[in-house]
């Protein structure tokens, strides 16, 4: 279709937005133009003209068009696909309490607009953080949008598994399939490679060590960002807003056969992840619908991480209840 897909972007004046903008607007997605809807809090719409000044200044041949604002019922209005990227950051002595609450505010009313006004279509992906729970809170505030159209970002995390693991191996990233994230999108996620393949050969099998495993794989990847932010004096960026795009393209236009990508989507019960969490599960897509993989065997130890992270995920939808929001 020529019809341009509406694509709404929210803190798409902070450093996530910096970079997933030109990626969106240069193709990304695929080859059907995009009109852009950017949201951003009001003294953020200054910077935000700069950056729109700027993607005018590409000259993408398929972009047809932005608009910005401050208004979710505007900026929402008739989007296919929602980047819910913005939130509010942990400021100093700001307990977890204080962080839920001030996301709770961003997601209840975005979700609330998005139920308004969005296209029959949407699909809302969420990058801010927390961002299993600030999906959760946005998907029971769309009382009219199917909960499966939800979901929370943690193709960063298997994206960061598979980089991993090729350098351990030698492998190149194209020969590795089925990795899984799951649970939350936390330092408590389980990056698991015991069903991941290198070239079709069992990755734990390959790597054989069990001790790197479970004292090198598994942390680095989950604390990979605290890693980011030492180096670089900023959290990541582009890496997030890859992983956004590479999300956004495979829900929209299906993964390859014979492969799965991770995304924490609702919860029918599979793998014994209560129903109702939004929770990491190794997906395949088709159509713009996802499927959780079935059928895989989870040993003790990868039990013990799943449990732990969902655990997790519990707590935080037991506080936002707790609070209200949901
Ligand atoms: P920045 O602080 O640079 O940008 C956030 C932007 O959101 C700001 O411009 C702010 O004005 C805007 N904003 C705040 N409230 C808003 C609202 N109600 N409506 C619209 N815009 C609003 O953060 P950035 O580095 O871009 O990160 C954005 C979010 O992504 C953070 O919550 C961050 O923790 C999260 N991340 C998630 C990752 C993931 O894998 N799921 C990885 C990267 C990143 O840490």
């Amino acid at each position: 279709s020529t019809t341009p897909l509406k694509v709404a972007v929210t803190g798409a004046a902070g450093q996530i937005g910096y970079s997933l903008l030109f990626r969106l607007a240069s193709g990304a997605l695929g080859d059907r133009p995009i009109q852009l809807q950017l949201l951003e809090i009001e003294p953020a719409l200054k910077a935000l003209e700069g950056v729109v000044m700027e993607l005018d200044d590409c000259a993408f041949p398929g972009l047809a068009g932005v608009e910005i604002g401050s208004d979710p019922t505007k900026i929402f209005d008739g989007v296919n696909l929602a980047l819910l990227v913005g939130a509010r950051p942990r400021g100093p002595g700001m307990e977890r309490g204080d962080l839920l609450s001030a996301n709770g505010a961003i997601f209840t009313a975005q979700g609330k607009a998005l139920n308004e006004v969005a296209a029959d279509d949407v699909r809302i992906g969420v990058t801010g953080n927390p961002a299993n729970t600030n999906a959760l809170i946005a998907m029971t505030n769309a009382i009219d949008i199917p909960n499966e159209r939800f979901s929370a970002l943690t193709r960063l995390d298997h994206n960061r598994a598979l980089s991993q693991l090729a350098a351990k191996t030698g492998a190149s990233v194209n020969d590795i399939t089925k990795m899984t994230i799951w649970g939350n999108h936390s330092a408590t996620q389980y990056p698991d490679l015991f069903h991941a393949e290198i070239a079709g050969k069992n990755a734990a099998e390959v790597v054989n060590d069990q001790a790197w495993v479970e004292n090198d794989f598994i942390p680095t990847v989950a604390k990979r960002g605290a890693a980011i932010i030492d180096a670089r004096g900023a959290s990541s960026a582009a890496s997030a807003a890859s992983a956004t795009c590479n999300a956004a393209r495979d829900w929209l236009n299906g993964t390859p056969a014979g492969d799965w990508v991770s995304m924490a989507v609702v919860s029918d019960g599979s793998y014994g992840v209560p129903e109702g969490l939004i929770s990491s599960f190794p997906v395949t897509t088709s159509g713009g619908d996802w499927s959780i993989v079935q059928g895989l065997e989870i040993s003790d130890f990868s039990r013990g991480r799943i449990d732990a992270s969902v655990a997790e995920l519990a707590d935080e939808k037991a506080a936002v209840t707790e609070l209200g929001l949901i």
